[in-house]
């Protein structure tokens, strides 16, 4: 049989693993700040949540949006804490990739090297004697290890959990939360019981993953600290001291890193989305970006109640125009195309059939909804203008203002959002004047708002007035692709 040794390799990735593990939690728990409930159906209808992180509560009066529920950690349990949903969403991307490639290769290692033994139970028996080790702990002494074993049963069992089935979990119910994914295969999210459920999940198994750090920072403690210690750091027990301040060094290093990234993330908020985004790109665009989306949920799903965000253009022009129900309502569609047009309502409808698609919408901070939405597919919008081949980008200005109609958001001046001309090309991204039957709901973005079912909500713009066809975006605004990316340094290409 393979010596059970601790090779150089598991050492490192052991040491790898608390990094990136760390880094996944702080940053988790800064997006649950975006939205600090949770709920078990796609709805998240208002207090049907089964958990709450936050005790403030709104005043029922006034037209509720979602951004009044951001709430703001502190630095010491989230990556960076103080409202940066931005930052925590950066964070929490870049460290999944590393802890994906690190997770594949300590598996491959594992089985390459016969290591696996040390977690892989090789019987039933295992079972009693997990419990018999149980029985003893409880009676505060120290179970044998299983024979010819470094492990007991009951810690062999907990570490084959937690990397064969812990961490893909985590993995696999994080997917779950991508509407690129949930878009593309919509059984893939029910098979999770939808997506407020596999968020659920995923918040029980960062308490699990909680739960076993601290029992193993006890186990380690009750059986040997500096000896153990030795063994993750040199690989034998010859060094006893010398261990202990390697791994404090570790862990004074791993805590150095925390904080630098906390700081660079409050002071250059800007410089991280750009270098962290970057990564975060290139991951996405080869693995989400070519999903598109299949869904068509059944009138029983919808959701009777869909939340809001963002608050509706408060000027006269545009509460002149809802009197009538938006007939004068002209949108611009121009820029880089051959047939620049102005359509009012009756022209964009009379553009192509009407298109109905009953979908899952995710916001970025965590709620979901299922609506149906009636419009015209934006790919009929494209055919007719004729992008010039210079076209890469489709710019949605709209009426709304941001430090107008929200003075509560981080930012003002006017709401946009711009997405790659290719995003046309899916069939369900749908510029929306219907929305459930009827017509779209002021509250909702009428008379016309985008529906691009693969990425998250802030990028459908709602209160559209004006769609332009660029070939670059660094200079429109802060140059990052939005009004959300400008002011809250979100992600331009949403697909998680
Ligand atoms: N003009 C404008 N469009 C917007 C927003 C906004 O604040 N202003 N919020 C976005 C966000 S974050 C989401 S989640 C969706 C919400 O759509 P709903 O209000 O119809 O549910 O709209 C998006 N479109
Ligand atoms: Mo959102």
């Amino acid at each position: 049989m393979t010596q059970l040794d601790y090779p150089a390799w598991l050492r490192i990735e052991h040491w790898l693993n608390v990094l990136f593990l760390t880094f996944l939690i702080r940053s988790g728990i800064e997006i649950l700040a975006g939205f600090p409930k949770m709920y078990w159906r796609n709805h998240s209808l208002p207090g049907t949540e089964w958990a709450r992180f936050t005790r403030r509560k709104h005043p029922p009066d006034k037209l509720h949006d979602t951004l009044d529920d951001e709430v703001s950690y502190s630095s010491l349990i989230a990556l960076p804490g103080h409202r940066n949903l931005g930052m925590g969403r950066h964070w929490h991307f870049v460290t999944v990739i590393g802890w994906i490639l690190l997770g594949a290769s300590y598996w491959a290692l594992l089985f390459a090297t016969g290591q696996y033994h040390r977690y892989v139970p090789y019987s039933w028996e295992i079972f009693p004697h997990a419990w018999d080790d149980i029985v003893t702990y409880m009676s505060f002494r120290l179970p044998p290890p299983l024979p010819g074993q470094p492990l007991d049963a009951v810690q062999k069992l907990s570490y084959f959990g937690v990397i064969f089935l812990l961490a893909p979990f985590q993995i696999l119910t994080g997917a779950a939360q991508s509407p690129a994914v949930e878009a593309r295969f919509p059984w893939y999210v029910r098979l999770w019981g939808g997506r407020q459920s596999a968020r659920s999940l995923h918040l029980l198994g960062l308490a699990a993953f909680a739960a076993f750090i601290v029992v193993h920072l006890l186990m380690v403690s009750l059986w040997g600290w500096g000896q153990l210690n030795a063994l993750m750091i040199f690989g034998d027990v010859r060094d006893v001291s010398w261990a202990i301040g390697a791994s404090m060094g570790i862990i004074v290093a791993i805590l150095v890193l925390h904080w630098a990234a906390t700081v660079w993330s409050l002071n250059s908020p800007r410089s991280v989305q750009k270098v962290l985004g970057w990564i975060i790109l290139h991951a996405r665009l080869g693995v989400l970006r070519p999903m598109r989306s299949r869904q068509d949920y059944s009138t029983r799903e919808l959701s009777t109640e869909h939340r809001v965000n963002g608050k509706p253009p408060n000027s006269r022009a545009y509460q002149v125009l809802a009197v009538h129900g938006f007939v004068d309502w002209k949108v611009h569609v121009g820029g880089l195309v051959e047939n620049p047009m102005t359509l009012d309502m009756a022209a964009i409808r009379g553009m192509a059939d009407t298109q109905d698609q009953r979908t899952l919408h995710n916001c970025v901070q965590g709620w979901s909804g299922i609506a149906e939405w009636s419009g015209l597919p934006l790919r009929d919008l494209v055919a007719a203008v004729r992008p010039l081949p210079e076209a890469r980008f489709i710019c949605f200005l709209t009426a709304q203002d941001s430090g107008r109609d929200e003075p509560s958001a981080e930012g003002g001046g006017q709401f946009y959002e711009i997405i790659d001309l290719e995003l046309a090309t899916d069939p369900q991204t749908l510029l929306a004047y219907g929305m459930n039957g009827g017509p779209l709901p002021i509250k909702h973005g009428a008379p016309l708002r985008l529906r691009v079912e693969t990425q998250v909500g802030f990028k459908m713009a709602k209160w559209i007035e004006h769609i332009e066809f660029v070939s670059a975006y660094d200079r429109i605004g802060e140059g990052m692709g939005g009004w959300r990316e400008d002011n809250v340094y979100f992600d331009k290409d949403v697909e998680v």
